[in-house]
């Protein structure tokens, strides 16, 4: 085995890339703007410097580890290196933290915390350029940039897309659209990726919940709301509680107390969507026509085909997402009510926003969904209530839509929506059948999955893709004739909604832990499969009659 020295200790070294990941493994939390593991080395912020046995310093982010290095990572020289940098990107950043929307979660100002940075010895010259707030999903205030381009790796190679880019040189430097258009206008799909990366308030989620509270406290209005799968993962960590676990219970009560009038899962909006999509997907099959399939409940997908693969967009399904779906069942269910009816959903999605405001999801010129907020939306109106989480009781979603299959649940994780159709489509309906097709190869946080399923007498080929870089690599296998498939699942983002953009920010094992919690809750419910949930039945049975077409599905082609 090789070793290096790293402040006087022995790290071995197992194949890591650079000098950075081994010194994070010894324990050190070497601070930096700039490194993401899923993204390419930039080693523009030199935050991570650390100094050699000759005294030389090198960026650990994009330095390779070479056997018997002795690395030094806190000296003095270090020490007055960073704190210089934190002084210069302070002398021209917005110092209001107070009113920053990355208030308590920004880089920077941890870091000038942990450092200690009492003074800035340089005028500030900051400038206030004012914000773009074109976007539904997000919003960018340049002044607040520390340029470490983030967002713009991010953009470009995760997601495909280059809405933002470095333009002009030296002081003039700035992350920009192209002719600093605002965003909403430009290729943006509203996934919100940029902003999970952001290390400051320069790209941030887009807040509604001023205007919420507005709503929830006028006797004029029935507020509903609808609490998406991946969300009940997502929210434990930072109230208090463990990453990953189940917050369902809570997050109800948590509602209610609020000032929700009547809270439900969108799981049950999910069980719809496996039914409908099914079907549409079987008739597809037998009349050879518009395959592969294209699941359409991520709205940043659909965005992206809309703009990038407009040839597509026919062989998207036709179905609503869960959350309209759902919404546009509370709004009939509810359409007589002597108050104004208000659906509000908890997603942990950015582009959930855009997709609400959709003309699509109107009725009357009103959308089914009126707010759409984020999981750390969620968690801000929860403290600001005064709400403690940790201590608060568990308590059940109302009535009449109460009940949710496990199928649906799963929904939030990558492969999910495959496994609940696979579910559907099987026609082995026996337990050890059911415990099997998780491993058909649809389970895992990998970008690209492939499962082949039998099914009357054929294989039915499916692919599962996270990742809009990693939807366009697909459908360009699709599209030379090297890869053949029947249906295809497509999430923006990368390990599917629990690691959405709306969601608090967490690392490779926390994805895994919600990815777990998912399927924990898929294992404790009772019902398996979305057509064995009595809601759904009752509603194929009386709301929906007639009514399939208006209320679950979409046009996209225009
Ligand atoms: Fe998702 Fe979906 S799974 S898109 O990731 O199909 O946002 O959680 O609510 O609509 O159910 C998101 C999650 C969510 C929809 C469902
Ligand atoms: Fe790019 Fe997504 Fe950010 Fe838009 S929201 S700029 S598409 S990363």
């Amino acid at each position: 085995t090789e070793f290096i020295m790293i402040d006087n200790m022995p790290v071995e070294l197992a194949g890591e890339k650079n000098l950075l990941s081994v010194i994070r493994k010894a324990g050190i939390e070497l601070p930096t703007f700039c490194y993401y593991s899923e993204l390419s080395v930039y080693g523009a912020c030199r935050m991570c410097v650390v100094e050699d046995h000759w005294g030389d310093i090198h960026a650990a982010c994009s330095t390779p580890p070479k056997a018997g290095m002795e690395i030094r990572t806190n000296t003095p020289r270090l020490r007055k290196y960073r704190k210089m940098i934190l002084e210069l990107l302070l002398s021209n950043h917005c110092r209001d933290c107070t009113t920053c929307e990355k208030n308590g979660k920004c880089k920077l100002q941890e870091l000038a915390q942990r450092f200690g940075i009492k003074q800035v010895r340089f005028s500030n010259t900051f400038e206030d350029d004012g914000m773009d707030t074109s976007s539904l999903a997000i919003v960018r205030d340049k002044s607040k940039c520390i340029l470490c381009g983030d967002c713009v790796r991010m953009c470009d190679e995760v997601q495909n897309i280059g809405a933002i880019d470095f333009a002009f040189r030296g002081s003039n430097m700035c992350v920009s659209t192209a002719f600093d258009e605002p965003i909403a206008t430009t290729n943006c799909v509203g996934c919100g990726q940029c902003a999970a990366v952001c290390p400051t308030g320069a790209i941030v989620v887009r807040n509604d919940t001023a205007r919420l509270w507005q709503d929830i406290s006028n006797p004029g209005t029935k507020v509903l709301v609808q609490i998406a799968p991946a969300v009940r993962v997502g929210i434990g960590k930072e109230l208090g509680l463990g990453e990953g676990e189940n917050m369902m219970g809570r997050l109800v009560a948590a509602l209610r107390r609020i000032g929700f009038d009547e809270v439900f899962d969108t799981t049950t909006g999910a069980d719809l969507t496996v039914l409908e999509e099914t079907g549409e997907f079987l008739s597809r099959l037998e009349k050879g026509e518009k395959l592969p399939l294209f699941t359409s409940c991520c709205p940043a997908w659909v965005k992206y085909a809309e703009l990038h693969k407009p040839e597509l967009v026919g062989n998207i399904s036709s179905c609503r997402s869960p959350m309209q779906m759902f919404a546009s069942v509370l709004k009939e269910h509810y359409r007589h009510s002597n108050k104004r009816v208000i659906v509000v959903a908890v997603m942990p999605c950015t582009a959930k926003k855009i997709e609400a405001a959709r003309d699509e999801f109107k009725n009357d010129g009103i959308p089914y969904v009126d707010y759409v907020i984020t999981t750390q939306e969620l968690i801000q109106m929860i403290k600001e209530a005064g709400i403690v989480f940790s201590e608060i009781e568990p308590e059940g979603v109302d009535m009449p839509f109460g009940s949710t299959s496990g199928a649906g649940v799963i929904f939030g994780v990558t492969g999910g929506v495959t496994e609940a159709v696979i579910r559907r489509i099987a026609d082995d309906k026996s337990v050890a059948a059911l415990k099997s097709i998780a491993f058909t190869g649809v389970r895992g946080l990998e970008g690209v999955k492939e499962a082949v399923i039998p099914f009357n007498g054929r294989n039915v080929n499916i692919a599962i893709v996270s990742g809009l870089k990693n939807a366009d690599e697909l459908v360009k296998r699709i599209q030379t004739g090297e890869k053949q498939y029947d249906f295809i699942e497509v999430m923006a983002c990368p390990g599917g909604c629990i690691c959405g953009a709306g969601q608090p920010v967490t690392d490779s094992e926390g994805k895994k832990r919600r990815s777990a919690g998912l399927y924990e809750a898929d294992r404790m419910s009772n019902i398996k499969r979305s057509e064995e949930n009595p809601v759904i039945m009752a509603l194929y049975g009386g709301l929906l009659k007639g009514k399939i077409h208006k209320l679950l599905h979409v046009n996209y082609q225009k």
